[in-house]
């Protein structure tokens, strides 16, 4: 038995002197060159007793290294869990207990502040890299051999997992397999017509399916180059687009390439340009278009699905609507209430089912039974319509959730921190519009008559509790929180009150 993603991904790779990355430093791997980066990687990870199976865990910069990181912990077997470089030391102790890895690759400059990490039910051993690829699990690489024989394992044993926060407030680890990852890069690498003559512009981090999966395993799978940049930045992204035939980001890259003056000569060379993770605005991809020519191809998916619907690639790509589900991929719209189907055009609960789906949250049988219906559907929590052409559109969430610049933010997590805090009696915390992130973090608190903190004193709070990006932009006070006759608090309600 081959390894079934990897295989899958080299199925159609190309002359191994090709191009796989090239960093915006100027720093070229071919694919030759990354196999043999993930090879060595994957003997030190056999060396400090990673066997199939295990979770290796990694909190680190974006780096060819890391990517490097992930390939290996596939290929050796393992289970990659990406941690994003924005949790605070208090929120990595809970995935590291929760996940129980056997490894845990951190950044040299946090080796001390986690140390207390190490140990536990897996025996977890620390090691370190750094965003120059520095550290001890590169110094312990650089001592072995290229060659690598792929641990053997089938379509449904695990890839990775990648944790998404909890409406309880506790995060859950999402399960996905070896072919729930491979159908989907294999899908978009057709649907999206890539070839080893691309080269995909990437700027987003690679600790989300967006990032990690979307653009990395696809065009891997079409063999194609990756010019990859440390982070967001509109200049760099600007220099480097000329080289480029692709790009993926989430809406908050268009908006702010939009306000660079070099746009449209940048632009000049790309045949495709993505936008995912939350909803673009009808009036950026209008500008997008009028500016660059490029009608921005909007496609819709989560951590527990990577990607469901796509527009099309040849046909209309309708702003505000995300396409028709994927080949192979089902969904429907169902009355939330009832479970019983809705028409075209109703507005009801977004249900899917395929390959893409992944198998269940890690050590959460309830969770995961809580979210599949009795036939086997993954209930959303994202309410969509179809529109007479099949195409769907997302109008909203069932869930109580923000999405800031990309990033999901359970309120749930938040109100907790800010409950806790002397002098406040409640607080609801919700997502106001903001037109850098989308959605911007806002916490309305109700303080206690006397001796409540100020908007300064709650975030002051929150800071190095909470990762930044979940923290409110703003802060405001009120007597009261409106409810409805459950008692519920009326979160529509406010955000209609307090939107400019
Ligand atoms: C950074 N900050 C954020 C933030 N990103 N705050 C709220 N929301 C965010 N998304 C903080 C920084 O820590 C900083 O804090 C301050 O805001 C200003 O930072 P900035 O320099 O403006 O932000 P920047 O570093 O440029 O980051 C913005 C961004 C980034 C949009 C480039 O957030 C990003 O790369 N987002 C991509 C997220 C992503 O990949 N999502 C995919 C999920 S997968 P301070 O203290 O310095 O002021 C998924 C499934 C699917 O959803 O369908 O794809
Ligand atoms: P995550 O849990 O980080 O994977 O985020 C997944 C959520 O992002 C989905 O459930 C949607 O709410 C949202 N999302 C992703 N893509 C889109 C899109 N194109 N339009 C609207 N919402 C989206």
């Amino acid at each position: 038995m081959p390894n079934h993603l990897v295989a899958g991904l080299r199925a159609r790779a190309p002359h191994p002197d090709r191009r796989a990355i090239e960093t915006a430093a100027g720093r070229v791997l071919s694919y030759r060159d990354l196999d043999a980066l993930s090879g060595r990687i994957a003997r030190a990870l056999g060396a400090l007793g990673v066997r199939p199976g295990d979770r290796v865990a990694a909190q680190v910069e974006k780096s060819v290294e890391a990517l490097a990181l992930y390939l290996a912990t596939v290929r050796a077997g393992a289970v990659y869990l990406p941690l994003n470089m924005a949790y605070t030391p208090g929120e990595l102790g809970y995935f590291a207990s929760d996940a129980a890895p056997r490894l845990l690759v951190v950044d040299p400059a946090r080796r001390v502040t986690l140390a207390g990490l190490a140990g536990g039910e897996a025996g977890t051993r620390i090691e370190t890299l750094g965003a120059a690829g520095d550290g001890t699990l590169m110094a312990l690489a650089a001592g072995e051999p290229p060659d690598f024989a792929d641990a053997e394992r089938g379509p449904g044993d695990l890839a990775a997992i990648l944790y998404t926060s909890g409406t309880t407030g506790r995060s859950k680890g999402a399960m996905l397999t070896h072919d729930n990852l491979l159908s989907n890069a294999l899908t978009l690498a057709e649907l999206w017509r890539f070839t080893a003559e691309d080269v995909l512009l990437h700027a987003l981090p690679v600790f989300h399916t967006h990032g990690l999966f979307v653009a990395t395993n696809t065009l891997l799978a079409a063999g194609g180059a990756i010019l990859f940049l440390p982070r967001f930045d509109p200049a760099e992204v600007l220099r480097l687009l000329p080289r480029a035939t692709a790009m993926m980001g989430v809406p908050t890259f268009y908006t702010r390439l939009l306000a660079e003056p070099g746009l449209e000569a940048a632009a000049r060379r790309l045949r495709l340009v993505v936008s995912g993770s939350a909803p673009l605005l009808a009036d950026t991809h209008a500008a997008f278009r009028a500016r660059t020519g490029h009608a921005i191809l909007e496609r819709y998916g989560m951590t527990e699905t990577n990607m469901t619907t796509s527009n099309p690639y040849d046909g209309p790509r309708v702003p505000g609507r995300v396409g028709p589900p994927l080949p192979g991929v089902e969904v429907r719209v169902v009355d939330p209430a009832s479970g019983g189907p809705l028409g075209l055009g109703e507005t009801g609960m977004v249900e899917i089912r395929g390959p893409n789906v992944f198998a269940g949250y890690w050590r959460n049988p309830e969770k995961t039974a809580a979210e599949f219906t009795a036939d086997g559907w993954f209930v959303s929590g994202d309410l969509g319509q179809f529109d007479g052409t099949g195409s769907l559109a997302i109008v909203g969430r069932a869930k109580d959730l923000v999405i800031t610049g990309g990033y999901n933010v359970y309120p749930k997590e938040v109100e907790e921190a800010i409950d806790a805090l002397p002098g406040v009696v409640e607080s609801a915390v919700i997502g106001l519009p903001d037109a850098d992130l989308g959605e911007a973090v806002t916490a309305v608190v109700v303080r206690a008559r006397e001796g409540g903190p100020d908007a300064e004193a709650v975030l002051g709070a929150l800071a190095g509790r909470l990762a930044r990006f979940k923290q409110p932009r703003r802060v405001v006070f009120v007597d009261e929180l409106p409810r409805n006759a459950m008692g519920k608090v009326q979160k529509a309600a406010l955000r209609a009150h307090f939107t400019p």
